[in-house]
């Protein structure tokens, strides 16, 4: 009697520590829009039984800005490579617990161990790609190669962009020569010119559906993320995606869990999932980025394999970002101020 009496309670307290899957359990995520299918979170939650809230930004200084407004609220996070630089600097993310983590065998090895987090403790890649230039050929005829044949008069409000001051910039940086993860005041003083121009021809800023105005045949061609580019082309052949020819940005988004986060296990328990090349193949089949997981690449198909947004056929160069500091707020302002002027 005395032993059920103590023996139970134990039992159970042991239980609810040690099960992973609690019901009523909630997690905090938040990630970029377009990027996430809500049929891979309802798989989550099928199987664990753990809530997922999701909400989404459409840049990393949002994502910045809120999660440190926030304070504790999100307990998995998903920035790009230079900004988990900034946030592993400022002690803004938690150490994963790669035991909890066995799915991390399948990112292929060239996904593992990059700049921003050599040691790979922080950060798990989710998805990869490119920024470059789609062009709707029906009604574009002359050759487009780079940024500058883009940003010309003939142009004007038939060009749609990301709403994203640091691509816009380096963009520019990239037409000017400069190098664009060494931000001085000097280089921002070459390109703003060059900015103030191009934000004149711009019809649509739009970083969570830059393909819509594309679609719409609202704007002709488009400076858009490599997965918007390729969920065009699966559309209708007529829109191409095209690799700058003075640069082209490669980014690298992660999933990574702040240092406030209020479940840390259930935040590993989703990293694990996404992981996993069954899950990783539904993220693929939605959104058509570049793919770090190599088990998953396995599952696609030839024709998802051969979409020329999501793998770029040859060995183009691609340049990463960096943190740049205190730069990156002046590129903020810059272009803030050069939109309001036109
Ligand atoms: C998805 C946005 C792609 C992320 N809509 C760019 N880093």
């Amino acid at each position: 009697m005395k032993l059920t009496r103590f023996l139970l309670p134990a039992l159970l307290a042991l239980f609810t520590v040690t099960n992973p899957a609690r019901a009523g359990e909630e997690l905090n995520l938040f990630g970029w829009s377009e990027y996430i299918p809500q049929g891979v979170l309802d798989g989550f939650t099928k199987e664990t039984g753990i809530k997922v809230n999701f909400e989404t930004y459409a840049s990393n200084e949002e994502l910045l800005s809120k999660l440190v407004a926030g304070g504790g609220s999100y307990d998995l996070i998903q920035p790009s490579d230079y900004t988990a630089e900034v946030m592993i600097r400022q002690k803004l993310l938690s150490p994963l617990d790669l035991a909890q983590l066995p799915n991390l065998k399948n990112l292929a090895p060239e996904f593992r161990h990059l700049d921003h987090d050599p040691d790979g403790r922080y950060t798990v890649p989710y998805m990869s790609g490119t920024v470059g230039i789609v062009v709707n050929t029906e009604r574009v005829k002359t050759p487009i190669k780079g940024y500058r044949d883009v940003f010309t008069p003939a142009f004007k409000d038939r060009i749609v962009v990301l709403a994203d001051p640091r691509e816009l910039v380096t963009w520019a940086m990239f037409t000017e020569k400069l190098p664009i993860n060494h931000v001085t005041p000097e280089s921002l003083a070459r390109v703003r010119p060059v900015v103030a121009e191009w934000v004149k021809l711009i019809k649509v800023f739009d970083s969570d559906s830059p393909k819509t105005a594309l679609l719409n045949g609202d704007v002709d061609v488009g400076v858009v993320w490599s997965g918007e580019a390729a969920i065009l082309w699966n559309e209708n052949r007529k829109f191409q995606y095209i690799l700058p020819a003075e640069g082209v940005p490669q980014f690298v988004d992660v999933l990574a869990i702040p240092a406030t986060a209020q479940n840390k296990a259930a935040a590993h328990q989703l990293i694990n999932y996404l992981l996993r090349p069954d899950v990783s193949r539904q993220i693929s089949a939605a959104f058509p980025y570049t793919n770090p997981n190599a088990e998953a690449r396995k599952l696609l198909t030839p024709e998802q394999l051969a979409n020329p947004a999501s793998y770029p056929p040859g060995h183009p160069k691609l340049t990463t970002f960096h943190d740049i500091g205190k730069a990156a707020a002046d590129i903020d302002r810059l272009v803030t101020d050069l939109k309001s002027a036109r």
